[in-house]
């Protein structure tokens, strides 16, 4: 029996336990058992005997039964357990993933989809590395990079057994994905303003809360950074060259009401963009690049000739091909990179595999 103990119970968080719960019930010797939960404010610990929390009820029993947060205690509590146990940070929070550190120290594996500790500080980044390994210890972060798909457990496999990088291209937004498959492409759709497609893309929940922040790549950014720091480069977040396509004047605007009211003054420039590249038969996708031997490692907005995989991608997709000295035609992994249940899913395979291990 594996003991878990979930900090962040959000969306993601959420639909975890939902899964957790479904897959405890249909197994007949269950293999997790969910002991510890906490969010901001309040954290539940499994009273007697790290015996399972009741997952049918966990949020009254969080709102109501719980203590106050205390990451000390619940760390403490998890790293006593009689069995091995995981740690799983479904925050974004910078400050849980600079603990990462001590909870490998403490003993305790670490799954997570947040991107801050492997797309941060590289020297922290290395440091866990190296902690998790001296100590013995799984860091999973599968649902990092293309949510669910199976991203990192490939590069890491190509890495491991001695193949060599040629090149890492991918559509790695879900939410930049869909905006240009909508925009973008040489099929008989009517046409749509890409403000109008941007706000039913927020209006869907496909977004951040201001779009701004999937527009202006930081995210993809952090994607190609954890990537390219698995394949062997030190990408660093401060210099890598990310193209921000927020149009200037509407950087600096205080809310996300005001950007979106002021986008449709820029549809012009989009149709502009998309019209030249349809000019030569291209559309536009919006890619993260890691070309070692053409010394190109970014972030952009490309046109890319409708015949090239990633012009067809449907939805919010994500597409990554590695192209490699074992595959000169790119190993590619596509389908749903964005939304809480293949993130969810991500991170359960990797509890899997720290089952399985063990
Ligand atoms: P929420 O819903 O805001 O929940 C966060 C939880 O963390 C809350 O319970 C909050 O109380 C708790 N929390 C925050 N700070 C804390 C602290 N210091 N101590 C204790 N608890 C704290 O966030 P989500 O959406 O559930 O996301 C959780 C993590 O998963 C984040 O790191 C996020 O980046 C990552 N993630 C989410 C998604 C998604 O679909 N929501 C995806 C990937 C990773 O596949 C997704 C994706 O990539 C979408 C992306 N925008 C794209 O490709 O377009």
């Amino acid at each position: 029996m594996v003991n878990v103990g979930i900090i962040g119970v959000g969306l993601v968080g959420s639909e975890l336990l939902s899964q957790l719960s479904t897959h405890r019930s249909s197994n007949v010797i269950p293999k997790f058992s969910v002991v510890a939960l906490k969010n901001s404010s309040k954290q539940l610990l499994s009273s007697s005997d790290y015996a399972p929390l009741d997952l049918s009820n966990w949020k009254v029993a969080l709102q109501t039964h719980g203590a106050t947060s205390d990451l000390a205690t619940f760390v403490e509590y998890l790293s006593s357990s009689p069995t091995p146990a995981v740690i799983i940070d479904n925050t974004s929070s910078q400050e849980i993933a600079s603990q990462y550190s001590l909870f490998l120290r403490k003993g305790l594996h670490v799954v997570t989809p947040n991107k801050k500790a492997f797309s941060g500080d590289i020297e922290y980044y290395k440091k866990i590395v190296e902690e998790a390994e001296k100590n013995k210890r799984s860091l999973l972060h599968e649902s990092t990079v293309g949510a669910g798909l199976p991203v990192i457990n490939t590069l890491n496999d190509l890495i491991k057994t001695g193949d060599k990088i040629v090149k890492i291209e991918g559509i790695f937004s879900g939410t930049l994905s869909y905006i240009f498959n909508e925009f973008s492409s040489l099929s008989g759709n009517t046409k749509r303003k890409f403000s109008e497609i941007v706000k039913v893309a927020q209006e869907n929940g496909y977004t951040e809360p201001d779009p701004r922040d999937d527009l202006n790549g930081l995210d993809v950014a952090r994607k190609v950074v954890i990537l390219g720091r698995i394949a062997g480069f030190d990408l660093d977040l401060e210099t890598l060259p990310v193209e921000n396509i927020v149009p200037e004047s509407l950087r600096t605007l205080p809310s996300s009401s005001e950007f979106m009211e002021r986008l449709p003054e820029f549809d012009h420039h989009f149709d502009n963009l998309d019209q030249t590249a349809k000019n030569s038969n291209q559309v536009l996708r919006y890619i993260g690049i890691i070309d070692p031997v053409n010394n190109e490692k970014c972030v952009k907005l490309v046109s890319l000739p409708v015949s090239h995989p990633f012009a067809s991608l449907k939805g919010s997709d994500n597409i990554i091909a590695f192209t490699t000295q074992r595959f000169p035609n790119p190993l590619i992994i596509q389908g749903a990179g964005a939304g809480a249940g293949v993130t969810a899913f991500g991170i359960f395979s990797d509890l899997l595999k720290i089952y399985d291990k063990v």
